[in-house]
């Protein structure tokens, strides 16, 4: 199936929020369809009023320039050390766990030699979970007991990765707050003995945003990204989600690019992010004018 016709399936829902409404070429029309999207107030507002000014068949091009630009351009993950480095933060629920397992699936897929790390120390239920997506990847899973400092699983990950010429590293974490260290503590410090281990910042910190929270994802985005260097966002469930324009929102808030969108729950439904074909994918409901 194309990207776009993926993307489209998985939008389902969020179609059916922007396309809800009889389209009379209003801002009014505009602003209920956008904010039925979960784009946000004040960029959905704006955004019907300058759309809402021009002759109706002028309006949907437009939209779709804006939305376009506010999605930011593409971003090709940047593996290229060796090992690269993915590590991969975001709060309890949001689709991590799941996230590392698909990328480990893909990276393998594509011939390379995979580590797991499970610095989601917490719950032993943690580490089974990734355990079963390091089977299915043909991935090496390191994990400690429950309760270990997750600084020294990324640790002791990292010299497995080198030990054995990995090609990848992905170091999956807690999202809660579960010990007397603060969580943004906690995952700064797994960043920093892995900076410090590998004498550079890692490859990729992927912030993972649940797509059905809609703009209170957006909220997280803000507070993960001012402690942490994300380099990019993935954003998970949209298959679920009436909210698909909080990614485009997400995007302009925290000025990381969207790296990957999950879309499902098997191997294969993280799907690389592509503005145009998302944005296309998000207006294929409205009608004509
Ligand atoms: N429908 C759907 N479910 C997802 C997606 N990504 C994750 N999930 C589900 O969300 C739940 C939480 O995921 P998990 O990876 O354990 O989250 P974590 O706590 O952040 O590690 C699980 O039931 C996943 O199967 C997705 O893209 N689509
Ligand atoms: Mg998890």
């Amino acid at each position: 199936m194309a990207t776009w016709e993926r993307f489209r399936t998985a939008l389902l829902r969020t179609r059916q929020a922007l396309g809800a409404g009889r389209r009379d070429g209003s801002a009014q029309y505009w602003e209920e369809a956008l904010l039925g999207a979960d784009l946000g107030y004040e960029r959905a507002s704006a955004l019907a009023e300058a759309v809402g000014r021009l002759p109706p068949v002028a309006q949907l091009p437009a939209l779709r320039h804006e939305l376009i630009q506010l999605a930011g351009a593409s971003h090709t993950l940047s593996l290229s050390g060796a090992p690269a480095v993915v590590v991969v933060v975001g709060v309890n629920g949001s689709g991590k766990t799941s996230s590392v397992g698909k990328l480990a699936c893909r990276f393998a897929g594509a011939g390379q030699k995979v580590v797991l790390a499970a610095a989601d120390t917490f719950r032993a239920a943690a580490s089974e979970q990734l355990g079963v997506w390091a089977k299915a990847a043909g991935a090496d899973l390191v994990a400690q007991k429950p309760g270990a400092d997750p600084g020294a699983v990324a640790f002791d990950a990292l010299q497995r990765a080198r030990s054995q010429h990995a090609d990848v590293l992905v170091v999956d974490t807690a999202g809660r707050l579960h010990t007397r260290q603060p969580l943004m503590d906690e995952l700064d410090k797994v960043v920093r003995v892995l900076t410090r281990e590998l004498g550079r910042p890692p490859d990729e910190v992927l912030l993972v945003l649940d797509g059905t929270m809609g703009q209170n994802a957006v909220a997280q985005a803000r507070e993960f990204c001012q402690r942490l260097p994300v380099t990019g966002l993935v954003v998970t469930k949209l298959d679920a989600s009436a909210k698909g324009g909080a990614v485009l929102a997400a995007r302009e808030v925290v000025g990381r690019p969207v790296a990957l969108v999950g879309v499902g729950e098997g191997t294969e439904d993280l799907m690389d992010f592509a503005p145009d074909a998302y944005v296309d994918a998000l207006l294929a409901a409205i009608g004509p004018a």
